[in-house]
């Protein structure tokens, strides 16, 4: 029986290894070839993009022995050179559409075999990019960095200060991602009334999906505030009896919200810029 639950609990999980991709030099300062640059190629099937100081990571060939799985890891990127200095970003979106931010409950990552004894802390962030967590490890070779807290929507590898004696990093494992129900402006699973603030503050001026601008198109408008009325209550919690079957709002519902986005601006005050 415990061994039928490990089974699950693993099947359950993305493990990306990067050994079925095209690795590359893995000396600090080789250019990186076109194959071996990863950022949204996994996107449509995983819903996680990878992005470093030239917009892509280095797929590098460390070397049976020297990494957590394979022969293959990944490294940050500036002027299309690997540069282990360079920060490396993961963030998620719907596997369907770019455009709308997705989360995790978990993720996790390790360093190469090679360790250099620095000590690194890697980072996790909501949608709205608000710390949600940190972990320190030391670079003792295969070490691992771990968050395991709801709505992760992008995580930050700061780099390593000397590039000669960097990390290369493989196995990110992290929970299949769940995409931002429609109205859900601040990412955290339901569509509720923090989420109206937010789009009344940015009610008829440029905004992302965070601002409220659900649609894609350039300003947080009328559009946008049927949605998160017509999502109103809704909650990505499998526990909630309320998923899915809350009806479309009667046109006296949705006068309610319309009055309370005029209303609102004033009660909390405008975003920046706006008037
Ligand atoms: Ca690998
Ligand atoms: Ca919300
Ligand atoms: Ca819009």
């Amino acid at each position: 029986m415990a061994c039928s639950l490990t089974t699950a609990a693993v099947a359950s999980q993305v493990v990306i290894n990067f050994d079925d991709l095209s690795g590359g030099p893995y000396v600090n300062g080789s250019p990186v070839p076109p194959n071996s640059r990863l950022s949204d190629q996994l996107r449509p099937a995983y819903g996680i993009t990878f992005d470093s100081g030239s917009h892509y990571v280095a797929v590098v060939d460390v070397g049976v022995g020297n990494t957590t799985s394979g022969a293959n890891a990944i490294g940050g990127t500036s002027s299309g050179l690997v540069d282990y200095t360079a920060p490396v970003i993961f963030s998620f979106s719907s596997p369907s559409n770019p455009y709308i931010p997705a989360t995790t409950n978990s993720f996790s990552m390790r360093g190469d075999l090679i360790g250099a004894g620095r000590t690194i802390t890697a980072s996790a962030y909501d949608a709205t990019g608000k710390l949600l967590a940190s972990d320190t490890e030391v670079d003792s070779g295969g070490e691992t960095w771990t968050f395991r807290v709801a709505g992760i929507q992008s995580v930050r590898f700061p780099g390593t200060p000397d590039g000669n004696h960097g990390i290369a990093l493989d196995d990110v494992t992290f929970s299949p991602v769940t995409p931002a129900l429609p109205g859900d402006a601040n990412v955290d699973g339901k569509v509720d009334f923090a989420d109206l603030v937010i789009l009344a503050r940015h009610y008829g001026v440029a905004g992302v999906w965070t601002d409220g601008n659900f649609n894609d198109d350039p300003t947080v408008d009328f559009g946008d505030l049927v949605t998160l009325a017509r999502n109103y209550g809704r909650s990505t919690d499998a526990t909630s009896p309320d998923v899915g079957i809350v009806p479309e709002p009667a046109s006296s519902v949705l006068a309610f919200f319309s009055l309370a986005v005029l209303f609102l601006p004033r009660a909390f005050g405008k975003s920046e810029g706006a008037t």
